[in-house]
């Protein structure tokens, strides 16, 4: 068969699949008792914070909500599979260069602090203190501390991050590029102009009061599972839940929910989408202006029947700027415009802005589908204007939800992984600290990628994450890391970041989430997130740590600090020795944490407050801000339908994979077994193309910049998913996203929607 790697789809997602696949995961993860052990632990007061996702928990039921891909990150760390120095002996690092993704992970946990050494082309281990002192004399020896890059991933605590800002600031530069950059950026963005503050207005309360839900660009069976829970939930309840998604994702269809006995014993599912929308790529902004189109509509005829208004005319009086602007924008837009950019007909949309009409409480939720378009600021913008139209903020059940990713990446945030700090920040940080701090803008993601290429980065430092694999152009990205004179990487597991090294290399190994952080005393260490509702609470590991030489990420940093800026302003092994020292400095010049160390202490912590959930407006305009600009001129998929070979592709997550992290080959969602390099694809544009399921193609990046991208080989699985639109895995394609095309004003790269056409096909042999 040469299409064998195409199976059947899950019925369902969640239930006895996803048991099963746990179980799965903890006999492989070597160690299915203490693994076990370890997820009940998992999002406890007393336990660790899940490192899965940035979805909420719920404040009362105690017992442990069970998520199979909590599971899978879960037991990714817990492994008993070790990466010793004996393992980085037997192979260069030309040849570890050679594996997957997946097959690299798989060698499992770091275990010694490692220097490369070029003469043997391996890492060999090297003693924290000479390695903190060498990376200190690099920093220290650089013309500018702004030719230094120091990336975030969005699973550092919040007093390793602040620690961390803390440091690059003292040290002079305001260079942090951040994997939010890559990922809700323009939430942040948009959300900032559109209602003062950039992170989402509701809790999670408010699912049980909504009585519709919007839930656009997002996969939460695979990404967020546990918000499957509360989906179901409101479903159950007769809640309509409305999806955008050109792709049909199981998830969003059926869920069987491993909490409910009965569920399971009786191979039940519930529905979850009452409506499913499939746009086209990047065809968001154009249905949601529809939608408001379709309300105007409704609500010019009631008011001309003698009706009350089905607007909320006392919200849009009192709190609004910029309604008028936004009508005659809305107006100005045709449907032939909206049916055309969003691939959806003008029925659908109506149908869909009933359901908006009919609710009193509504919840609008998305993801990276809405996130990684050129024009994904003032589609989310778009997003709030629709909202505002009926008050659908500030009050129980209704509100904006940007669904984070990474556990912890809001958090980072807050505490000041930010390359454009606010004044006010930097303002308490002078004052506190008595140091000065460099006001300077920094670099982001592609600015940082830009100063490496161009070759006026000269150190890169990452606390977390896979920077080459996840950024676009990745091939380029991996060159530009070789010509570093200093790459750091602060890691768990060997990634391929690791195998770019410059002049000097280190991959430094720190503990885990789930593992015991003790001081030189063997007191206990608390560390803090704050998750996409802006929770914050306390996460204590409880494994022993994977080796006896893993330092946490907190105290490598004090270390490295120390040997940059030394001891003269901060005194850092004493906040490494004690975070509650950290969270005072944390309470001292950020607000929203006063009272940290003992609220934190509470059983789910504590909220920090959002201004726009209260409806007080920190914009320009000091009013929730209308959008008023027009739709984008043409998107990708509209460009791509002109010509001939050529599609709109967006690389997403499979079933398998944390962001870079490759759990398994398979994708059960969507039916697809043993392979990741594969173009879903609609069935009639296989037919026009002259090709059938399983063959492969080359796939070719169409950007005009004169640099030839291409992904080899990849084979066809049909699939419900509009004509001209195609998705794929990232990282696999990260080669194809090109640096140049980026979100404007978010500078996000557009991963969801990459103009691509198909060479050199070979039939499934
Ligand atoms: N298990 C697991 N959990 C994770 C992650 C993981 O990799 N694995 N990653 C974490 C991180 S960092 C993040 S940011 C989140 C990501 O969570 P998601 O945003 O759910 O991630 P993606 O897999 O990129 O899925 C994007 C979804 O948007 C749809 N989409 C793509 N383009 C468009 C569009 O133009 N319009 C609309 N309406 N939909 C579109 C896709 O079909 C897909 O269903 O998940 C977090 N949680
Ligand atoms: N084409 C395309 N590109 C994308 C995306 C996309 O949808 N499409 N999504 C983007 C998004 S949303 C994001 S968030 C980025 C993600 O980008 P990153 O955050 O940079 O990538 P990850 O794959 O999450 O990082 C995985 C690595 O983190 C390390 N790690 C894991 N746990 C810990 C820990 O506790 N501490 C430390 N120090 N290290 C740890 C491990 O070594 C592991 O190899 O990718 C972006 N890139
Ligand atoms: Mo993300």
């Amino acid at each position: 068969m040469t299409t064998n790697f195409i199976g059947k789809k899950s019925a369902a997602a969640g239930g006895w699949g996803a048991l099963k696949s746990c179980g799965k995961r903890l006999l492989e993860s070597g160690a299915p008792l203490s693994g076990a052990r370890t997820l009940l632990k998992a999002n406890q007061p007393d336990g660790f914070d899940c490192p899965g996702c940035a979805w909420g928990d719920p404040e009362h039921g105690s017992s442990f909500e069970f998520c199979e891909n909590g599971v899978k990150a879960v037991s990714w760390e817990a492994t008993e599979k070790r990466a010793t120095p004996a393992f980085f002996a037997a192979h260069t690092v030309s040849a570890l260069k050679q594996l997957s993704d997946y097959e690299l992970e798989l060698n499992g946990r770091l275990t010694h602090p490692m220097r490369y050494d070029r003469a043997s082309d391996r890492y060999l281990p090297v003693r924290w203190e000479e390695a903190f002192a060498e990376i200190g004399a690099i920093l220290k020896s650089l013309d500018s501390p702004n030719r230094a890059e120091f990336y975030t991933s969005g699973r550092a605590s919040n007093e390793a991050a602040y620690l961390y800002q803390l440091f690059v600031r003292l040290y002079g530069t305001n260079n942090f590029p951040d994997c939010s950059n890559m990922c809700h950026e323009a939430s942040g963005v948009a959300l900032r102009q559109a209602i003062g503050v950039g992170k989402g207005t509701v809790l999670l309360e408010d699912f049980e009061k909504a009585d519709a839900i919007f839930v656009i660009g997002q996969n939460p069976g695979t990404n967020h599972p546990r918000m499957l829970g509360d989906l179901r939930r409101a479903s159950l309840r007769g809640a309509e839940i409305v999806v955008f998604n050109p792709v049909r994702e199981k998830g969003l269809e059926r869920f069987s929910d491993p909490q409910d006995k009965l569920e399971m014993l009786h191979g039940g599912s519930t529905s979850i989408a009452s409506r499913y929308f499939q746009p086209r790529l990047g065809g968001d902004m154009a249905a949601v202006r529809g939608m408001s189109k379709a309300v105007f509509a409704a609500d010019d005829a009631a008011l001309a029947a003698g009706l009350p208004s089905l607007l909320d005319r006392a919200f849009l009086a009192e709190h609004c700027a910029d309604f008028d602007a936004y009508r005659a924008a809305v107006d100005a837009t045709s449907w032939e415009a909206i049916e055309d950019q969003s691939g959806l007909t003008r029925a659908e949309i109506e149908e869909a802005a009933q359901v908006y009409l009919k609710a009193e409480r509504v919840i609008c939720t998305w993801a990276m589908g809405v996130t990684q378009h050129i024009h994904s600021v003032p589609t989310i913008r778009e997003i709030a204007s629709f909202m505002f139209l009926r008050g659908n903020i500030g009050r129980p059940g209704a509100g904006l939800c940007p669904v984070r990713g990474h556990s912890n990446v809001q958090g980072d945030r807050t505490v000041g992984i930010n390359e454009k700090p606010p004044a006010a920040f930097l303002d308490a940080l002078e004052q506190h600290f008595g140091v000065a701090m460099p006001r300077e803008e920094g670099h982001n993601v592609l600015a940082a990628i830009g100063a490496m290429l161009d070759g006026t980065a000269e150190a890169f430092i990452a606390l977390g994450g896979n920077f080459a694999r996840a950024t676009p152009d990745s091939r380029l990205v991996a060159e530009a890391m070789g010509r570093m004179k200093l790459t750091v990487n602060i890691a768990t597991k060997p990634n391929h970041s690791h195998l770019m090294p410059g002049e000097v290399s280190y991959i430094l190994p720190c503990l885990g989430r789930t593992e015991m952080d003790l001081n030189s005393k063997g007191q206990s260490q608390l560390i803090s997130v704050e998750d996409s509702m802006s929770m914050v609470h306390g996460s204590a590991g409880i494994n022993r740590p994977a080796s006896p030489h893993l330092k946490s990420e907190v105290a490598i940093l004090a270390g490295i600090a120390e040997a940059t800026v030394g001891n003269a302003n901060v005194n850092w092994q004493e906040l490494a020795e004690d975070y509650d020292l950290i969270r005072r400095h944390i309470e001292a010049t950020i607000p929203g944490f006063e009272d940290f160390n003992t609220r934190l202490r509470k059983p789910r912590g504590f909220h920090l407050r959002n201004s726009a959930a209260h409806r007080e407006w920190n914009t320009p305009k000091g009013k929730a801000s209308f959008y008023t600009g027009t739709l984008p001129s043409e998107t990708v998929h509209q460009r791509a339908a002109r010509g001939e070979n050529r599609f709109a592709l967006q690389t997403f997550r499979s079933h398998d994979q944390y962001n870079t992290t490759v759990y398994g080959l398979d994708d059960r969602y969507r039916g697809v077994y043993g392979e990741r390099q594969v173009i879903f694809i609609h069935p009639e544009d296989l037919k026009a193309l002259n090709a059938s399921a399983g063959d492969r193609v080359d796939v070719v990046s169409e950007y005009d910049d004169g640099v030839e991208r291409v992904a080899k080989s990849f084979r066809f699985v049909p699939y419900d998913i509009p004509r001209g639109s195609i998705a794929g895995y990232y990282p696999e394609l990260n080669v194809l996203v090109p640096l140049g095309s980026a979100g404007t004003e978010s500078d996000t790269p557009t991963s969801k929607s990459i103009m691509v056409s198909f060479r050199n096909r070979r039939q499934a042999a």
